[in-house]
């Protein structure tokens, strides 16, 4: 077995970071719609976090933004002319549409892709699918742009495989590594992956919610475990609870997350709790790991208080010493039942003995916390030294980045400034000289 270390990829906030309340099933999303946002706070508060977990040892990269506005949607769909003749009659005819293509979204780099470290793949690469995320309108071009800047960082093909997204259809409905975890002894042993589901489109008795839209289909992750080559025997694929994603858990990563052998979770979290714990032991024996779950009741921590601090969209990191630490938004202090659940989980003795929490507000108003914000990439040595170097967080880059933002970024962007065109030429230039600062010449597809 070789070492192994767990990267954590986090989106890069762009210039436009904004609320257009675009995410139906979302509720932060939904009730901050028309807000003003400040994008200068939210990439600083998003490289304090990269800046902060590096700074402790934890292995640290970044994803960079995507071009916005997405001019190629705006004319593919009949606005035409110059660019600010193309921001004005989509902001007089369809404000929303060039909400849309303004997007705050590939942030979130979690819904980016699902990978699979190459500990667990038949050819021993690691694989990587682009996420289609075909259920909204202002996510659903983000995997062209997912799949450029992948292939960009692991193009070296001895090691990588990145594959496109799945055919774009509500059949194949992916949303990224949000609904894939993975559970090892250890980083650079074989694990076993978890994919949860939210319906399953050939099966119409299959639980589904009734209010708010299931986002990832059963056939998606299917198809994901088999291009990735993943074993059968260390694969679980688990229905998530309809009820919870009715009260707002469009992801299974608002109600769960895994890191080694230990799988935290809400007791709603899965459609049948027990059949999951016993697939995943099964399939843990196998790979010499015993199951540790962290279960959280209802009567401690409700889905509504769950959903409001996002206790469980938090990142489990193992630190050097084998004991976890769990990395929370601050509102998880901010809510009663959450802090009180907290305080008694780190004196439990269990595998988390250490709480870091962040001000990651301006995320956590369009609905993503600490997990949200990062794709997790467990590389050998040998895979960690063929990627991209110049996404790895450093002191030189975080303190470069801090500039970067500082020259670049407004601290206030409401809905009406998305017509002006200033803004969409001042985006263009951060993200020209962020290509020279990462070294990534031609990030962007700019035809
Ligand atoms: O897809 N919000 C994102 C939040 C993604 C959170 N990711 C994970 N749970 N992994 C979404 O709903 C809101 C954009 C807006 O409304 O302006 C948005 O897209």
């Amino acid at each position: 077995m070789q070492t192994a270390r767990e990267f954590n990829f986090d989106g890069l906030v762009g210039p436009s970071h904004n609320y257009a309340g675009l995410s139906f099933g979302n509720v932060a999303s939904f009730s901050n719609v028309k807000s003003a946002s400040n994008p200068k706070q939210a990439a600083l508060q998003g490289l304090a976090k990269m800046h902060a977990l590096a700074v402790r040892g934890f292995a640290q990269a970044l994803l960079p933004p995507q071009a916005r506005p997405n001019f190629r949607l705006l004319r593919a769909i009949g606005f035409t002319g110059t660019d600010a003749d193309v921001l004005a009659r989509a902001y007089r005819e369809s404000p929303v549409i060039l909400a849309c293509a303004y997007s705050a979204s590939p942030m979130w780099t979690a819904n980016a892709a699902t990978v699979s470290p190459s500990s667990d793949t038949f050819d021993g690469r690691a694989h990587f699918t682009a996420a289609n995320l075909n259920n909204k309108l202002h996510r659903a071009d983000e995997h062209a742009q997912s799949t450029r800047t992948l292939r960009a960082l692991f193009g070296d093909e001895r090691h990588f495989a990145v594959h496109d997204a799945l055919p774009s259809t509500p059949a194949f409905g992916d949303e990224g590594a949000a609904n894939h975890t993975r559970l090892c002894a250890s980083h650079g042993g074989k694990g076993v992956e978890l994919f949860v589901y939210g319906r399953v489109e050939f099966d119409p008795s299959a639980p589904s919610p009734k209010k708010y839209p299931a986002r990832q289909t059963l056939e998606a992750s299917q198809a994901i475990a088999r291009l990735h080559g993943l074993d059968a025997a260390r694969t679980v694929f688990s229905s998530q609870n309809p009820d919870v994603i009715d009260q707002g858990v469009f992801h299974n990563d608002v109600i769960a997350v895994g890191n080694g052998n230990v799988l935290f979770y809400h007791e709603q979290a899965f459609h049948d709790e027990s059949a999951v714990l016993a697939k995943l032991r099964t399939a843990m024996d196998g790979v010499g790991a015993v199951l540790d779950p962290v279960r959280v009741d209802t009567n401690l921590v409700s889905v509504a208080d769950a959903v409001a601090s996002y206790l469980f969209n938090s990142q489990l990191l193992t630190k050097s010493d084998g004991k976890m630490a769990l990395v929370i938004p601050q509102e998880c202090q901010e809510n009663l039942a959450v802090a009180r659940y907290l305080e008694q989980l780190v004196a439990s003795g269990g595998p988390v003995d250490e709480l870091i929490h962040f001000d990651l507000r301006q995320s956590m108003r369009n609905g993503g916390g600490p997990a949200c914000l990062r794709l997790r990439v467990a590389l050998t040595d040998v895979e960690a030294g063929a990627m991209h170097q110049g996404v790895i967080m450093t002191e030189a880059l975080y303190a470069t980045l801090v500039d970067w933002v500082g020259k670049y970024y407004r601290d206030q962007l409401e809905p009406k400034d998305l017509a002006d065109p200033q803004l969409a030429i001042e985006c263009q230039g951060a993200l020209e000289e962020l290509t020279r600062i990462l070294g990534l010449p031609g990030l962007y597809d700019l035809t």
